[in-house]
């Protein structure tokens, strides 16, 4: 992927999309795919992973990414508001259900993936867990400490993040298993909704998609796939399925960070 820098994303216009460089970041690629899906064009910028990011920071006032601005509107990084961002300058079917019930469901699912506590940010604690209690003599405990502070680790917050993410693979496989029952290919209702993607970028905390189609570098691929046995047999072999029909009828492989 080609990334420009702040300077250049500051003199465009339309819309602009900040992205970690070279790190498949679930939230950063479930905003790529749902821009694809709608049809809306991006300038993709880069931020540096566990960096601090001082121009973006200066421009934006936030560190991380995904971050979307849109002409001279406020910068969007929570995956609800990138989401509807797209909705409304974007183009074809909505990714939203029009049925109220459903709609309600695809959002509440959706936040037990990409939300504070859901399967990302809970993933995420498990990988600080080990540096941060092994202390400075780990490798990787400058990183971890760094992330740690910026996405809410304590030590209790680590020891309960593998039940958490437990909890809501089971949530989300009983979902699937529900809807198949029902004669149902997606995860919500009767169409392809943004719940699908969510599910398919944020299976790679735990399954990441081997390197021919997910070229990660090592480090990145260990902690995502460190996950423990519990953790990994609490993804269904239909979840699995349908993160591949997802990437194969929606996304599209091989994907690119
Ligand atoms: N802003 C997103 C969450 C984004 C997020 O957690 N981004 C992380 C993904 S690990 C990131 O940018 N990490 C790189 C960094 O912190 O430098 C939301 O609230 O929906």
């Amino acid at each position: 992927m080609e990334y420009h820098s702040i300077v250049d994303a500051k003199a465009a216009t339309g819309m602009r999309l900040v992205l970690t460089k070279g790190v498949p970041g679930p939230w950063g690629e479930a905003a790529k795919a749902i821009f694809k899906f709608k049809g809306v064009d991006f300038m993709a910028i880069g931020q540096d992973v566990g960096a601090e990011n001082k121009e973006q920071v200066a421009w934006l006032g936030i560190r991380n990414a995904p971050v979307a601005i849109y002409e001279s509107e406020k910068p969007r990084s929570g995956w609800a508001e990138i989401l509807f961002l797209a909705e409304r300058v974007g183009k074809g079917p909505s990714l939203i259900p029009e049925d109220s019930f459903e709609r309600a469901l695809m959002m509440g699912l959706s936040f037990e993936l990409a939300g504070e506590s859901g399967l990302g940010w809970v993933r995420r604690l498990m990988m600080l867990d080990g540096p941060i209690k092994e202390g400075p003599t780990s490798e990787s405990y400058a990183f971890a400490k760094f992330f740690g502070d910026n996405y809410g680790y304590s030590a209790v917050a680590g020891g309960l993040a593998e039940g958490r993410a437990v909890q809501i693979l089971e949530l989300l496989g009983a979902q699937l298993k529900k809807q198949q029952a029902a004669g149902q290919k997606y995860l919500v209702g009767k169409c392809v909704s943004a719940l699908d993607i969510y599910w398919a970028a944020f299976a790679a905390l735990v399954f990441p998609l081997p390197d021919d189609v997910c070229p990660m570098s090592e480090g990145f691929r260990a902690m995502y796939e460190g996950s423990p046995a519990k953790v990994k047999s609490a993804v269904s072999r239909d979840l699995l399925s349908h993160r591949d029909l997802i990437y194969e009828e929606i996304i599209g492989l091989p994907m690119e960070f």
